[in-house]
């Protein structure tokens, strides 16, 4: 209870004094009470209180994995208007469209190294449907039978089922079989109806988002969420959001990861919105730290707000900081994200964890260790390869 004495000190009022005793209890609080923490709550009580959880839940344990993209194109035939990366098929300026050889190219460029994942996700082509893919998912799985493949947002998968004549079921089943493992969390934006028609009115619903991974999770394959975060939704939209996942994972428990996603609003059709503050990203890793009790995972994507905010974050709620990346995603860099070059080597993301008093720890895609950094030495490694 000192933390409750803590946080009466900082008056924020009986309201939020009595979820936060709701939350130290373990008690699940309520969407009213979600929208209240937003409304309400300035950044150290929040920050406190999200803190709070996250040390529950992992002590200063900070994750972090080494994996790589491929964004297979971006051409898409969706219209998302926050989406700076995507061109539609006639558009040939800014465009690319891998082959399936130059996506094979990219998996062999990375033999022998210690990656344990391939993050594939990109615009949804007309032409390139579930046979494509799940040819090349089986040919990645050959290759790499130790890689775990996290492919195709539930965008991407809706369009390739419908056009394929398949269900979600048959579609899952069939990409399980040739290689996948997991999806992202990509393609959520924003659930509420009315915002979501204005932003990405075209793509699949929030029901078949919520659909598509439901079945996900009831065929073994778990998946990440997200939630696209500061432009024309309101907070009622982000609890209304964050409530819809909750309710999702008490049924499947198969959401590894939250991401919050912020706006970036450079060269897409919402530019005219001005971005989120730091202050505000650090409240709202906060909310949905305390608000999903059932998530084991809060993930700051670090190439999207950059090395230093992501450090903060670690002090509001997030214990994860996704990974080494490589330089090998457009998606953020096109949006106007401050990491140009999003690369980080293992040493700089062991540091960049460790200079904000937190313990390090390399994990997989499920979140098993893969090694512990805690003590690790870096000048006593040996150096195998230039
Ligand atoms: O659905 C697009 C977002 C998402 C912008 O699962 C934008 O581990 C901000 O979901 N400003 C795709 N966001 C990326 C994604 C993701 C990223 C990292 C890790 C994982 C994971 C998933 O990117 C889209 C959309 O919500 N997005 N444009 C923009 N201008
Ligand atoms: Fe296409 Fe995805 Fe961009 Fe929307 S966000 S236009 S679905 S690439």
């Amino acid at each position: 209870m000192a933390l409750l004495k803590l946080l009466e000190n900082m008056s924020p009022g009986p309201e939020l004094l009595s979820i936060a005793a709701k939350v130290i209890k373990g008690e699940r609080i309520s969407p009213g009470e979600g929208l209240l923490l937003y409304e309400k709550g300035d950044a150290g009580f929040l920050g406190t209180l999200a803190n709070y959880v996250r040390e529950k839940k992992h002590g200063d344990h900070t994750y972090f994995n080494r994996n790589f993209h491929i964004e297979p194109t971006n051409i898409c035939v969706f219209d998302c208007k926050f989406c700076s990366y995507s061109r539609l098929l006639k558009q040939k300026e800014g465009s690319w469209e891998l082959s399936e050889q130059q996506m094979l190219d990219i998996v062999k460029s990375y033999e022998g190294q210690p990656v344990t994942e391939v993050h594939i996700v990109g615009g949804v082509h007309p032409k390139l449907g579930l046979d494509f893919f799940a040819g090349l998912l089986n040919k990645i799985r050959t290759m790499r039978p130790d890689l775990h493949i996290k492919a195709f947002t539930a965008v991407e998968l809706e369009y390739m089922f419908r056009k394929a004549g398949v269900t979600y079921d048959e579609g899952l089943k069939i990409f399980k079989k040739n290689g996948l493992n997991s999806l992202p969390g990509g393609g959520a934006e924003i659930f509420d109806d009315k915002v979501r028609n204005e932003i990405c009115e075209d793509k699949c619903t929030s029901e078949q988002w919520l659909e598509i991974h439901e079945t996900a999770h009831r065929n073994g394959i778990p998946s990440n969420a997200t939630m696209l975060y500061g432009h024309i939704e309101s907070y009622a939209n982000r609890i209304d959001h964050m409530e819809r996942l909750r309710q999702l994972q008490d049924r499947t428990s198969g959401f590894n990861t939250f991401i919050p996603l912020k706006f970036r609003n450079k060269d897409n059709q919402m530019s005219h919105i001005a971005e989120t503050g730091v202050t505000e990203d650090l409240r709202n890793y906060a909310v949905a730290r305390i608000y999903l009790d059932n998530f084991a995972h809060i993930k700051a994507y670090w190439p999207m707000i950059g090395r230093t905010t992501a450090q903060l974050s670690l002090s509001f709620g997030v214990d994860d900081i996704d990974g080494t990346i490589d330089d090998s995603t457009k998606i953020y860099t096109m949006a106007g994200s401050e990491e140009q070059e999003p690369k980080l080597s293992t040493r700089q993301l062991v540091e960049l964890i460790r200079n904000v008093k937190r313990h390090p720890i390399e994990r997989d895609t499920l979140y098993g260790v893969v090694k512990d950094y805690k003590d690790h030495d870096f000048e006593k490694e040996t150096v195998i390869s230039a």
